[in-house]
């Protein structure tokens, strides 16, 4: 599955070049015809699941490769619904050919957060799309929402992250929506899904959820807001942060501090878009590029 596009160690761009990058993600936020009108919560989703596939222990998976291009990732169940967002994005891959896909596919998960009204998410270029044969992530290296806190904690540990962070790194489930022709679950988490914020934790501690089986027999919980007719929705892991006594206290403290968690969220997922990546301290140049492995 190698490939042999940029395989040559590109110059840094320049800043200029980030920032018109930048832009035109901005510009494709804005889509009156997909979801709830923005594109947002599909880009933060891509440059998770682009990351999140990292193995501390083999150092395998991550951003690095850009793998949702190809069948094996790209065509995963784990990750439907995500050629929404590598689509948007290809028009800004067409006007900047220089930036790599897996640069742009964490750049707009961050550009999209910001957008959105959430914080400053640190981020840095350099991702090679060098597909590293021996750095390939098998599937199943993503969370299943169906499970438990044991289960987030097996699958974030991987990476790298402690209790604190995966309840940080939960509240993305501010954005968005599931959809029942993606994941099989099926709507929103709060009732502004393209507005960042920490609504997500004070609904998991404030409403009263009550378990559902949706007509394909998938399992979520649900409140129905009679004030404003609406219905939203927890997953399973979602309600299971809020029971296990080590995450628990993380819920609480996120509910009641947005800037905590806006601090914490900034750092824990400027963090995920990182796994895998080697840099050299003194310079941020990465060092793990193809080239060294002889392209
Ligand atoms: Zn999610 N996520 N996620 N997540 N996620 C969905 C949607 C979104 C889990 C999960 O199973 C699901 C993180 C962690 C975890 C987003 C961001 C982040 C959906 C619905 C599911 C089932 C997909 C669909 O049907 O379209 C589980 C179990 C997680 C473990 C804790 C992390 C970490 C995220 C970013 C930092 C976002 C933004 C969405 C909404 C996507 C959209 O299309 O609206």
């Amino acid at each position: 599955m190698s490939t042999s596009e940029n395989t040559e160690r590109p110059a840094p761009p320049t800043d200029s070049q980030l920032e018109a990058v930048r832009e035109d993600i901005l510009a494709l936020l804005k889509q009156p015809d997909y979801d709830d009108g923005s594109a947002g919560p599909v880009l933060v989703r891509l440059a998770w699941h682009s990351a999140g596939t990292y193995d501390k222990d083999t150092d395998t998976g991550g951003s690095n490769g850009a793998g949702m291009r190809y069948p094996y990732e790209g065509e995963d169940p784990a990750n439907a619904g995500l050629e929404h967002a590598r689509l948007f994005l290809e028009v800004v891959k067409k006007k900047h050919p220089w930036i790599t896909y897996s640069d742009l596919w964490t750049l707009a998960g961050v550009v999209a957060v910001k957008a959105m009204g959430g914080p400053d998410v640190p981020w840095q270029g350099g991702r090679t799309d060098f597909v590293d044969d021996s750095k390939l992530p098998p599937r199943g290296r993503l969370p299943d929402a169906a499970q438990g806190a044991d289960h987030l904690r097996h699958i974030f540990n991987r990476m790298g992250f402690n209790d604190q962070e995966i309840v940080a790194l939960s509240g993305a489930h501010n954005l968005g929506r599931c959809h029942i022709d993606r994941s099989g679950f099926d709507g929103a988490w709060v009732n502004s899904p393209t507005r960042f914020s920490n609504q997500y934790f004070r609904l998991i501690r404030n409403l009263e959820w009550k378990p559902k089986v949706l007509t394909n027999g998938v399992k979520q919980f649900t409140y129905y807001d009679e004030d404003t007719e609406t219905e939203l929705m927890m997953l399973p892991t979602d309600l299971a942060i809020n029971q296990d006594p080590s995450m628990e206290p993380w819920v609480a403290a996120y509910a009641e501090d947005k800037d905590r968690f806006y601090a914490d969220f900034a750092a824990v997922f400027g963090k995920l878009l990182e796994l895998g990546i080697k840099r050299d301290s003194a310079t941020g140049h990465i060092l793990n590029t193809d080239n060294e492995k002889g392209g």
